[in-house]
């Protein structure tokens, strides 16, 4: 099956018919157990085959799975305590200074010929990023992903100045190897959350990659202070922690070593988000003869996604049975991206998609992520473990070619249930 060819995959059209939409956005957000337990139960199991419960493309930002530091909460201020964090549009600023902690021994000190700093008035502003932004300005779909959590936080359509563009503001970058960003962090050093950049990744763009931004937009609106703006970097190709949010600080620096926070905690800072198939849970009870439609979310991360596959056992099966691996059905591109992108976005304008006909250049869109679904038919009574996994376009299935956690989760996921 050719998982692109609209024909063959469900459409979105299915998807709002099938009547079961709501339902799934439930499920998509997380909703409490309670909730989406009753969600579930009518929304994957009947008589006939229904389509699968899609996630929405676009996560509302204030159901994004939050996963911030802080204490307090940078978003939980209010007031005047906002304005003194620099957290509204109007207090926003950010500095951009170079490394003073370098070795002195080193005689290759990192500069840069024009600072931007709150003491010398010239730290960048909102209105001053808004005007880089009608030359520089660029969109496109990105997942969240934590490289520590198995589940997508959320999808958005970001909007954000490349980073390099911004750079430029400083002028002539000396000795720089790195760069290094952090956010309102209370003023607190024990709270500093950093991440980091090498000078190339932040310059250089491979033809089709998206390249590192402060992005100020989320699907169309300010970006909430929720999901870390007014400004927040986001650095299209990782995890969500090179993606520091209530960005305040950028400094160039001439350690040519990772220096992120989470590169502290044993995670491997340069690891790039991840090809990998996520279940959706199931009713843990699931009477005989209905159709059981699974289904889950992909992320096409670094080495793009071929297939999502699904491998269906008896729970007492052992394990050296041979596992069958069974392709599933990929949501296809909206026929119409108008009905799911914001007002006033026109495809045509997003990274990744064809300028002329506005449809994507690929599918899924690389660092995106999309719904999968299968129907299971004519099951007997017992108990059953479901898997689900991606084919990459090298034609690694998951967990390959890495099983190394600390490189972004990528474990097989299992779901038991029974037929009864
Ligand atoms: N300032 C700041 N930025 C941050 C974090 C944080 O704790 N503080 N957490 C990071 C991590 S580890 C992840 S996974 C993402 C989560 O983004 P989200 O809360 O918008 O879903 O934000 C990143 N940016
Ligand atoms: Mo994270």
């Amino acid at each position: 099956m050719k998982a692109s060819a609209p024909s063959d995959s469900l459409t979105r059209r299915d998807f709002v018919r099938s009547g079961s939409a709501l339902a799934a956005s439930a499920l998509a957000v997380g909703l409490s157990p309670a909730t989406t337990q009753a969600a579930e139960a009518s929304a994957v199991v009947g008589t006939k085959p229904v389509s699968t419960p899609p996630h929405p493309l676009l996560t509302p930002a204030d159901k994004f799975r939050d996963v911030s530091r802080g204490n307090p909460k940078p978003h939980s201020l209010k007031g005047d305590a906002l304005v003194q964090a620099r957290l509204t549009p109007e207090t926003w600023r950010l500095e951009i200074t170079a490394d003073t902690t370098v070795n002195p021994a080193i005689k290759d000190q990192p500069g840069l010929s024009t600072p931007l700093t709150l003491a010398d008035g010239n730290a960048l502003d909102f209105q001053a990023l808004m005007k880089l932004a009608e030359q520089h300005g660029v969109k496109f779909l990105k997942a969240m992903q934590c490289l520590n959590i198995p589940a997508p936080l959320g999808q958005g359509l970001w909007e954000g100045v490349p980073l390099r563009a911004v750079l430029r503001l400083c002028g002539q970058l000396r000795n720089v190897r790195r760069i290094y960003y952090w956010g309102f962090h209370n003023n607190d050093p024990k709270q500093l959350f950093q991440s980091s950049l090498s000078y190339s990744q932040a310059m250089e763009t491979p033809p089709g990659e998206l390249p590192a931004f402060l992005a100020y937009r989320l699907n169309g609106e300010p970006i909430p202070l929720i999901r870390g703006g007014p400004v927040r970097m986001v650095i299209p190709w990782a995890h969500g922690f090179k993606s520091i949010k209530w960005l305040q600080r950028i400094v160039v620096t001439n350690d040519y070593r990772a220096n992120d926070t989470y590169a502290e905690q044993n995670n491997d800072p340069e690891s790039p988000l991840k090809t990998a198939a996520y279940l959706d849970s199931l009713p843990a009870k699931i009477p005989i003869g209905r159709i059981i439609t699974v289904s889950g979310l992909v992320i096409s991360g670094l080495s793009g996604l071929k297939r999502v596959e699904y491998s269906l056992s008896r729970a007492d099966a052992k394990a050296d049975d041979a596992e069958q691996w069974t392709e599933t059905q990929l949501e296809a591109p909206p026929a119409d991206w108008s009905t799911v992108l914001p007002a006033g976005v026109s495809s045509r304008q997003i990274l990744g998609f064809n300028p002329q006909t506005g449809q994507p250049a690929t599918w899924p869109l690389r660092y995106s992520m999309v719904s999968w679904s299968a129907s299971l038919k004519g099951l007997a009574p017992g108990k059953y473990s479901l898997r689900a996994r991606a084919v990459d376009l090298n034609g690694f299935a998951q967990p390959e070619p890495r099983s190394n956690q600390k490189a972004g989760r990528n474990a097989l996921e299992a779901r038991e249930f029974e037929v009864i």
